[in-house]
Formats: structure tokens, sequence, C-alpha cells
């Protein structure tokens, strides 16, 4: 394979199931030396609190915080960064976010109740989580548009107070990152990162206050730190490398989609870009304007990279395979480039997000169309969700007895309680009963 720049295959090859299921496969590297690192870290971090937060920042980040207070933004330094950054970023970042936050606002929940013909009230309540960590990674995939991804939904949805963490290597700030904290509404930045960042975020410090909940992408490291403190502290999903699948009739402009694959490619040479189409003279078209866009892109050699080892040029039969195949891959981004591809809908099971139509290049949804780009990976759309306001919020369940309700649900309690010899359960619904002897 290394001599093409992507495999090209079709469902028709005999071995297709087993060549695409070696394709799809991407375990997240568990390297057993990362977990033994990590779990010191979080030890020491626990252990000596901002003391070991010091320590790490110097020993990994290579500079020297004066003291806990110096591994803190002040509050006008994030401002300045929004102040002073050049207004067609500005504008672009407010615009972005104002329809992230337009879109996620209708995810709220709503509590609800209903009343029983005795009186009875049951129903469910919404809060909000109160304290969340946002992790931003520091190094190449530093993204500010994924600081509005993960802040804008937990705001929309009522955190108290969102405290975004990020190394900073040899003290370099990223303006971009820290003027998106400020439009997002985030509430403290920390110039830490690492397992050393989760472990302060998860237990706490003199100096950090632990959070409910950690959401945001890392490296192997914090993903690792993250697996390890899962239980004492919320998480979102663990991401895998970015995927695309396009599903094309082969009527758009074969630059577009070689465009679309790059867009994902670009993200590491792990990400994987796929494109399924019954006409196999587009995708000899699509190959050729993969070939002539690639040297001149900035990225080429990451692009190259993912695109031999994880993308393909699938034929299939007809659309209705396509959409099967899709199905069946689950991925995180699916391309309808197709006429109406509104019709398709009801058929597409598994994908992250889906973009209707060839004027919806995965692209706009990365950025600012408005609805999340933190998606189910490596085939997890099967059964999870894109972030959203449902991450920040939790229910409460409500029971709200009358007397003549109690007394109902007394007599069904009782007997199930014994049934499983809970006595004290059985009679402390058993008080309740209206006419027995216990009132
Ligand atoms: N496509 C990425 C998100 C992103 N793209 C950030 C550009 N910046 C998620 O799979
Ligand atoms: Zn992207």
């Amino acid at each position: 394979m290394a001599d093409t720049l992507i495999r090209r295959m079709s469902t028709a090859d005999v071995g297709f199931d087993l060549a695409l299921t070696t394709l799809l496969d991407w375990e997240s590297a568990s390297n057993p030396t990362v977990a033994e690192t990590v779990a010191k870290v979080l030890a020491k971090v626990r252990a000596e609190g901002d003391a070991a937060l010091l320590e790490f920042t110097r020993q990994f980040d290579g500079w020297e915080p004066e003291s806990a207070a110096a591994l803190e933004i002040p509050r006008s330094r994030i401002q300045a960064a929004l102040d002073n950054i050049d207004v067609d970023v500005r504008e672009a970042l407010e615009t972005a976010a104002e329809r992230i936050r337009a879109y996620h606002q209708h995810q709220c929940q709503e509590s609800w109740s209903y009343r029983e013909a005795d009186g009875t009230l049951l129903g469910q309540q919404i809060t909000a989580l109160e304290r969340v960590g946002l992790y931003v990674p520091g190094g190449k995939a530093t993204y500010p548009s994924s600081v509005l991804m993960n802040a804008i939904p937990a705001k929309v949805a009522g955190v108290d107070e969102l405290i975004m963490v990020s190394p900073t290597p040899k003290g370099f700030v990223n303006e971009m990152v820290l003027a998106a904290a400020a439009i997002a509404g985030v509430d403290r930045v920390l110039t830490i990162g690492g397992a050393q960042a989760v472990a302060a975020l998860a237990h706490g410090t003199e100096s950090i206050p632990k959070v409910d909940k950690i959401v945001g992408p890392g490296n192997i490291y914090v993903a690792t730190a993250k697996r390890q403190v899962f239980g004492s502290v919320g998480l979102d999903m663990i991401a895998g490398p970015s995927e695309i699948l396009v599903i094309c009739d082969g009527k758009t402009d074969p630059d577009w989609i070689a465009m679309d694959l790059f867009s994902q490619a670009e993200h590491d040479e792990d990400a994987q870009s796929i494109l399924l189409s019954p006409d196999a003279a587009f995708l000899d078209k699509v190959e050729a304007s993969i070939a002539r866009l690639l040297p001149e892109s900035e990225r080429a050699e990451i692009i190259r990279q993912s695109l031999s080892a994880r993308g393909a040029l699938i034929l299939v039969d007809d659309m209705d395979e396509a959409i099967s195949l899709s199905n069946r891959i689950a991925p995180e981004h699916l391309e309808l480039s197709v006429d109406n591809a509104e019709q398709l809908l009801p058929n597409i099971r598994h994908a992250g997000a889906i973009f209707l139509g060839r004027y919806t290049p995965e692209a706009l949804g990365d950025y600012c169309a408005g609805p999340n780009h933190v998606l189910p990976t490596s085939g997890t759309a099967r059964f999870s969700s894109p972030l959203g306001v449902y991450d920040f919020q939790k229910r409460s369940s409500l029971i709200g007895c009358s007397a003549a309700g109690a007394s109902e649900l007394a007599k069904v309690a009782s007997i199930l309680a014994r049934g499983e010899s809970l006595t004290a359960h059985a009679r402390s619904a058993e008080y309740r009963l209206l006419g027995g002897e216990n009132e």
C-alpha cells in the first residue's frame, strides 16, 4: 500500500468483509508504561497538591512558575487576549459562538412532573453540574473551536464554574484559545496540563477545587489519566482519531470530495477518510484530484500518511449498499453528497453527525454551523451521541406520596420487601398503611 495514495476497494472483492474489518480496526494505544507513569503522577498530586503541580510543570512544560498563583491566568489577561486579537478572528469566533449557543439552547431539558388521582406526585427535576473542568491540549491539536464546542454547552446547561486547564510549554499561551475562552464564558484558566492537570481537577489541590466532571480531548497521558480517575469524577468520551465517511452519487465536483477527505486526514496520521460511490469512473476522478491537490496541501505529509494507512475509495453496487455499509461503520462524520439527501435520512441508523447535500462539507460543522464537533468515534456512534447540554445536566427523580397514595403503594412494597427479607423496608412502608393497626 505504501506506493499508492489511497487504497481502492469494491464490495464485490473476494475478502471484502475482512479487508473492511482490518481497515476499520483501531485500538487506542494502551501502554502499560504510560499507565504506570500516570498512576504515579496522580498519586503525587493527590498527596502533595500544589507543590506537585509546580514540580511537574517545571519538569514537563519547561517553565518556572513562582507559586501556585502563577499557574492561573488572570481575568484581565484573558480579556486582553480577546481585545487584542485580529478583528476578523474575533468576529468569526463570536459568530461561531452565537450559532453554537443558539443550537445548544434547543437541547435544554425541562423538569416535569405529574400528579396521580390520589394526589401522589411523580416527576423528574433537571439540574446542572456545579463545577466542570475542561482540558485543552497544548501541542499540535490546540483548537480554539474545541474550546467553544466544550464550554458553550456547559454554560447553556447552567454550570456555575467552568475551569479550563491547558499546558503551556515553556510558558507559551495560545492567544486564540484565550480569546475563545473569554467568549465562551470560561471562569478560570490554569496553565497546567497532562496527567497532573487531570489529577488536580479530579481530586482538588489547595488552589484548585475538585470538579464534578472533566471534558475535552488530550494525548495518551491525559486519556489514561481520565480512565484512572473515572468514578471519582464524571467524564466525557475518550475520543479516538477523527473520521469521515462520504457517500457520493458521482455528481459532486471530485475536487470538493477530495478536499473533504483531506479535511479529516489532516488532523493526524491515524485519522480515517473513506469515500463510497456506485460510480467507478467517479472514484477514478477523485483519485486524480487527490493526486493533484495533495502536493499543494500544507499538511501534505500528515494527509498522505493518513490516506495511505487508513483511507479508502470503495465501489459499492448502489446507494442502498452504501448506506448499509455506512451503518456498519457508524462513522463520526457522514457526508451525504447526493441529491435530496434528506430522503436518505430514515435509513441512516448510526453516525455521529450527518451532513446533508453537496453544500455541507464537514468543515462547516467543525467550526460554526452550530451542532457540536465533539462526536463519537471508532464505531461508538452505535451507542453514543455528540457532546451536548445533556452531558452537563443531570436528573433527580421526584416522588411525593399523598396519604392515600402511600397506603396503596405500601401494600405492594410490603410484599416485595418481605420477599427480599428486608423487614425494615416492609415495616417502614406498612407504617403508612391507612386504617391498619399501625395508624
Ligand atoms: N473534526 C474535529 C474537530 C475539529 N476540526 C476542530 C477542526 N478543528 C473532530 O473530529
Ligand atoms: Zn476537523
